[in-house]
């Protein structure tokens, strides 16, 4: 077989017409083939000489102390170069957070004395080969003063942890209207630990040149984890380089350098040797941190018609004993419904386990599942359906901003998704639809995520042969930042996007702000805009002003790019490709570098708006209120003997405002859906309470859902362009469509059974 590969794939060149290269055309992905044929080299896959291999000894108690560690045999065993301790890796000093908080000066030692959770990063062996290391790594005994554990939130040492008031959110008066209702429901919705699981585990190379230290990682931020490195080195910014040119998903859990990367780096500059250190799928469980367990209790008061009169809401997540993660539990809860009364607070509670983390849509997800199943709830109770409770209770604004919104086309997503689902032929009573022994259950909720905003920096050149190359150090997981960016330069020069090479994962480049919180679409497609717009700008001026250039007599004073050609824009001088003018003017490239920060920007508000999040812009900034919005109609089959449940049927519609490229856009929100189902049905960390670890810590116990599992899912894009939200009028897509799904299943699996499942999973257990 021959595998004919084009920088962007095969089809295109005759699509250029059907306008799929421009944005909001559907361009498939131009990383596909490079990915699909084994081209696409991932950061860890680099070939280097001298290359030493690490593997991590992790702690097998989730309290207490190391008392000893005995090294000799593994110090002894066949190609061992160094067996790294607490007692022998070089202090690093402390780096600051990701807001840029000025850390305590104190040393940072990734490998643990104290232990607070199970799987820290206690020991490594390196060694010439990854099997030597494997093997010694076994070899290494740790000995330890184990102290009680608190396991996790329903740990009876847990308490009722500590109050998070800046999560506090509150008007009118709560809990004097909840009293006065002649409607209440109220209701406590559990959420587990949840993992990310992405299919290319944490790891890294790390290789010191003098002072100057390269990593290949996969990064979903380049230039955070870059600052990080060189705090805890001491070296300057500019001394690291981060290279992640590919990333097998992240899911949120790679956006920040590690303790396990801090070790390879130091191994490598201790060995002056590059150093490979590649976790095993156990350990990604604990290497970082998966989405926290919460708790919430809502409490919703209405009057007869169903329409909320108070909500009251109270919710707590785990953190670890001494970092600090706050999954906001109110976030979907404030702002989905009009209620002239409302309460929220939100507290954490330490347990022995690894800091959690970022895991899509973190905080609107499992708060969606509170309020979303309570609003479920409360049609029953009123006797209503439960789309038409959420049509009358539509907040016409945020009713926590008090803001107008930028654009929600929710109502919009309801209409059109009950329509393509046929919810009017829904009946309502739970139990009364059913397919044999199938209890068959339609649920409906909505899903929110904030339109989050930064600033973009972005490299756009014309090349002498017409072509043109766009460089970022923003990255590409797998959502299409590789894909939209061509598409971007392309329509904005005017060359067809088999023209373009987007060159992104490495922070030699143009600097990028971090992948995170569904802003880099956005984010990138302004600064790429910008630049390529600076780009033409300069390529046109030359062509009228350069008295060697074919159009320099014609007395315009602009030109039209287009097809790679240039031309008159009345059609009647010369017309020419790109490459002949840069020929006829001898130029051999036009080169703009473009940012969208305000033009009198320091240089340090620079360098904090790519290596912290300090400087993004809040999504309520100004006059508006901006999120994107979700609609969910989900159907289910529960298997009446054996409490099984299937997905069997979704329709979502979504309003992400303008899409750049819907077919990437709706393969985001289907990925989204996915990992909903997965959350809804599958997906749950299980504490050993013993030692307070993570027994399903593999793919073959932690439970995600396969093809098997998934149905025809439509999505429907409702969004109309938002000119509040990004330069190109798009809002955020990669995390919206998660949040709802959970939910919306709990409804339906309530409409089949008439069993509300306030825990998630939903395993056949509790339906029985
Ligand atoms: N898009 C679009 N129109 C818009 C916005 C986005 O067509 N108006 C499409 C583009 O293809 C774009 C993609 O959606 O590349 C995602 O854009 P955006 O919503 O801005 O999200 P980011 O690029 O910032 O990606 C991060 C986001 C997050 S935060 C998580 S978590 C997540 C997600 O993306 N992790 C993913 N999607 C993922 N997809 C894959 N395959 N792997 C992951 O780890
Ligand atoms: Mo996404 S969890 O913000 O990387």
């Amino acid at each position: 077989m021959t595998v004919h590969m084009k920088r962007h794939g095969e089809s295109k060149r005759g699509d250029a017409s059907d306008g799929r290269e421009a944005v909001g055309g559907r361009l498939s992905r131009v990383d596909g083939p490079p990915k699909i044929t084994g081209a696409a080299k991932y950061a860890v896959e680099q070939q280097l000489d001298g290359l030493a291999y690490a593997v991590l000894v992790e702690s097998t108690i989730a309290a207490g102390k190391v008392r000893s560690i005995d090294t000799e045999a593994a110090e002894s065993a066949p190609g061992v170069l160094r067996v790294l301790t607490p007692d022998n890796i070089p202090p690093l000093k402390t780096a600051s957070d990701w807001l840029g908080t000025p850390p305590p000066d104190a040393p940072y030692y990734p490998l643990a004395r104290d232990i607070t959770f199970s799987g820290q990063h206690v020991a490594a062996v390196v060694a010439e080969t990854f099997e030597q290391a494997v093997a010694a790594a076994a070899l290494v005994k740790v000995s330890y003063d184990e102290a009680p554990a608190i396991v996790d939130l329903s740990d009876a040492k847990a308490g009722d942890g500590i109050p998070i008031d800046a999560m506090t959110k509150e008007w009118g008066d709560a809990e004097a209207a909840f009293a006065a209702a002649p409607v209440r429901i109220c209701a406590a919705y559990n959420t587990p630990r949840e993992y990310q699981a992405p299919m290319e585990p944490h790891g890294l190379i790390a290789r010191w040149q003098g002072d100057q230290l390269t990593v290949w990682e996969p990064s979903q931020w380049l230039d955070g984890m870059a600052r990080t490195y060189a705090e805890w080195f001491g070296v300057p910014f500019e001394n690291v380089r981060l290279v992640s040119p590919y990333i097998g998903g992240g899911f949120g859990s790679k956006a920040l350098a590690l303790g396990h990367g801090a070790v390879a780096a130091i191994a490598a500059r201790m060995l002056e040797r590059p150093v490979r250190l590649v976790m095993t799928r156990p350990q990604t469980f604990t290497g970082y941190g998966g989405r926290a367990a919460t708790r919430q209790t809502v409490t919703i008061g209405a009057d007869a018609e169903g329409k909320i009169q108070s909500i009251v809401h109270r919710g707590v997540n785990e953190t670890s004993i001494d970092g600090m993660w706050v999954e906001p539990l109110g976030s979907t809860t404030s702002i989905m419904y009009a209620t002239p009364n409302f309460s929220s607070r939100q507290n954490v509670v330490r347990v022995n386990s690894v800091v959690p983390g970022a895991m899509r849509a973190p905080g609107e997800n499992p708060s969606a599942f509170g309020i979303e199943s309570a609003i479920d709830e409360l049609a029953y109770e009123v006797g209503i359906d439960p789309l038409e409770i959420r049509l009358r209770n539509y907040a016409e604004e945020d009713p926590h901003a008090k803001k107008a919104w930028s654009t929600r086309q929710l109502r919009e997503a309801y209409a059109v998704g009950a329509e393509r689902f046929g919810w009017s032929k829904r009946s309502p009573q739970p139990r009364s639809m059913r397919d044999g022994n199938q209890l068959i259950g339609w649920g409906v909720a909505a899903g929110t995520y904030p339109v989050r905003r930064a600033y973009g920096e972005a490299m756009v050149r014309i090349l002498a042969d017409g072509s043109v190359e766009v460089e970022s150090s923003s990255i590409d997981m797998g959502q299409g930042t590789y894909t939209i960016l061509a598409q971007t330069a392309a329509e904005t020069l005017g060359v067809p996007a088999d023209n373009v090479v987007v060159k992104l994962g490495d922070s030699r480049f143009a600097r990028a702000g971090v992948t995170g919180g569904s802003r880099l679409a956005g984010v990138m497609t302004g600064a790429v805009h910008k630049a390529a717009s600076a780009a033409l700008d300069e390529l046109v001026a030359l062509a009228i002003s350069d008295p060697r250039s074919p159009f320099h007599a014609l007395q315009a004073n602009t030109l039209v790019v287009a097809n790679g050609r240039i031309a008159s824009p009345r059609g009647d001088g010369p017309e020419v490709s790109i490459a002949e003018l840069l020929a006829s003017v001898g130029r051999d490239r036009i080169e703009a570098k473009g940012d969208t920060m305000p033009a009198n920007s320091t240089a340090e508000e620079r360098y904090k708006n790519y290596t912290t999040i300090a400087m993004a812009l809040p999504h309520t900034e100004g006059d508006y209120s901006r999120y994107s919005w979700c609609a969910h109609f989900i159907e289910v089959r529960v298997d009446e003997d054996f409490g099984t449940v299937r997905v069997s049927r979704v329709v979502s519609a979504l309003d992400s405002g303008r899409l750049y490229n819907p077919k990437l856009a709706e393969s985001q929100w289907k990925g989204g859906i996915i990992m909903g189902i997965g959350q809804a049905l599958l997906e749950e960390g299980i504490v050993d309470r013993r030692h307070g670890r993570i027994v399903n810590n593999n793919l073959a116990d932690y439970l995600v859902p396969t093809n098997a599992d998934i149905p025809d899912i439509e999505v429907i894009s409702v969004g109309i362009p938002d000119p509040h939200s990004s330069a190109l009028g798009g809002k955020g897509v990669g995390e919206l469509a998660i949040v709802g799904v959970a939910p919306a299943i709990a409804n339906a699996v309530f409409h089949a059974t008439g069993k509300r499942i306030r825990d998630l999973p939903i395993t056949l257990e509790k339906l029985i």
